[in-house]
């Protein structure tokens, strides 16, 4: 049975509009949306209606480590840190966070998450009795909350440039590309195509994990099983990484992946932080989209994207909270400008063009972006997507009288709480008056975990 939503201010590709009806579909599709309609039996929603946003990059198990790094230590030393929380956790450890995470993603207004997924085997390094195990608990922890996902197996063979062999702590990372494919293929052979909410894609990690045969064969395997399939890979976040990589072949690591690799609209470089122009420009060409996860880029000191030039471009980008020392769009969105006017000293760099706000630029882009990133048919309020949607807060000071592009602008721009009311999933409500109905278990379960990692 279809149900019909009426919002008086709702987010469309092409800008806001008022007095939208849009009808789901049981399945959770939108089937229908008219502007302009009076509301007559639709259901009204209480607050401006935009799409979730897409959060194309989250290693979930970071989360329960968020503040616990901050005693000092560079990227790698926060790496080996990273490393030695890793060494302790269980798969249901593994699941309790993903899922207290994912809640939290949501009430933040997020409704898609691009899980890059490497902690794959047992403390020793010994595959689970199904080598899938914990990527079947981080989809159980996006199920049981409700999240949309695009799950990406990585995988990570080595510690460094030119097939260095991997570290001992690295050891429950590590697969070759026929062991990830197999376990590609057993969670493709299990979840088929019957779960719209639910999609799989691929993640080479890094140029620094993965030789170029090992990405030729998996990228060769996974077209053979779905030409559009998604591909994410770690770049260019650090400038030791850059150093390593001219070292190691003389080009530097977007270069090299832009000149070897036939990068296309299927793939999502994660940070790609340091770029020349010349990267930028070739990057912003190849149709592929950057993932920008500003709070993470920040908080490790990896540096700023190239955004000016990058959107001249005409590049795309998504955001994703990474390692969750922030869990909010809205702050990811802000800080990807704020970083921006700093350095630049002005203001209006994502947009301020064409008489579109900068925080309606963000917003857009991230939603077009993200979807693309993911994979997936979300980001937009039109017939064909999925219905993943946000019920803004009107309510809110910040909100107070805003319309059109201002209502962007407040949600991005106007400090911290978040703007976020009702959240909808595939046509089912899962936030509603900013309460998820799993709260109360999955923060109990969350506690139990961090209990005992910390006994
Ligand atoms: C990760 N995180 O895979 O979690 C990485 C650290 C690495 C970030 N790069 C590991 N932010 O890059 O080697
Ligand atoms: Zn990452």
């Amino acid at each position: 049975m279809p149900t019909s939503y009426h919002a008086q201010h709702a987010l469309l590709p092409d800008g806001w509009a008022n007095d939208v009806t849009i009808d789901v579909s049981g399945a959770g599709d939108i089937i229908a949306v008219v502007v302009g309609a009076a509301p007559g039996g639709a259901e009204h929603l209480t607050g401006p209606v935009m799409p979730g946003l897409p959060n194309a990059h989250s290693h979930a198990f970071q989360r329960a480590m968020a503040g616990l790094a901050e005693g000092g230590g560079d990227f790698w030393g926060w790496r080996s840190l990273m490393y030695r929380f890793l060494d302790r956790l269980e798969p249901d450890d593994v699941g309790a966070i993903a899922a207290q995470v994912y809640l939290e993603m949501l009430k933040a207004g997020y409704t898609a998450v691009g899980e890059f997924h490497y902690l794959h085997h047992d403390h020793r390094g010994v595959p689970y009795a199904d080598p899938a195990e914990m990527a079947h608990r981080v989809i159980g922890g996006a199920r049981r909350v409700g999240i949309g996902m695009t799950l990406l197996p990585v995988l990570y063979s080595h510690g460094g440039f030119g097939g260095q062999p991997p570290a001992p702590e690295q050891a429950r990372l590590v697969c070759d590309p026929g062991r990830l494919l197999g376990i590609l293929e057993s969670l493709l052979r299990e979840h088929g195509d019957d779960d719209p909410n639910l999609r799989f894609g691929i993640a080479p990690h890094s140029l620094r994990a993965v030789a170029p045969e090992e990405l030729a064969v998996i990228i060769a395997g996974t077209q053979a099983i779905d030409r559009m399939m998604p591909v994410h890979i770690h770049v260019a976040e650090q400038t030791g990484e850059v150093d390593q990589c001219l070292a190691w072949c003389g080009a530097r690591p977007v270069e090299w992946l832009l000149s070897e690799t036939p990068i296309d609209g299927r793939w999502c470089l994660v940070h790609a932080t340091h770029m020349t122009d010349a990267e930028t420009r070739a990057l912003a060409a190849s149709d592929a989209v950057a993932g920008l996860c500003p709070t993470t880029e920040a908080n490790l000191g990896d540096g700023l994207f190239n955004l000016p030039v990058y959107l001249g471009a005409g590049g795309k980008f998504a955001i994703g909270s990474d390692s969750h020392v922030s869990v909010s769009p809205w702050e990811e969105l802000r800080w990807l400008e704020y970083g921006q006017r700093l350095v630049h000293r002005r203001r209006h760099i994502a947009g301020g063009e064409d008489g579109v706000s900068v925080g309606a630029a963000l917003v857009r882009q991230a939603l077009d972006g993200g979807a693309q990133a993911l994979g997936r048919p979300v980001g937009r309020i039109e017939m064909g997507s999925r219905a993943d949607l946000l019920v803004l807060d009107h309510a809110l000071a910040t909100m107070v009288d805003r319309t059109g592009d201002a209502i962007s602008d407040a949600a991005v721009f106007s400090g911290n709480r978040l703007p976020v009311r009702d959240v909808m999933v595939g046509g089912a409500w899962v936030v509603r008056d900013g309460r998820h109905g799993a709260e109360e278990a999955v923060g109990a379960a969350y506690r139990a975990a961090l209990a005992r990692l910390n006994a």
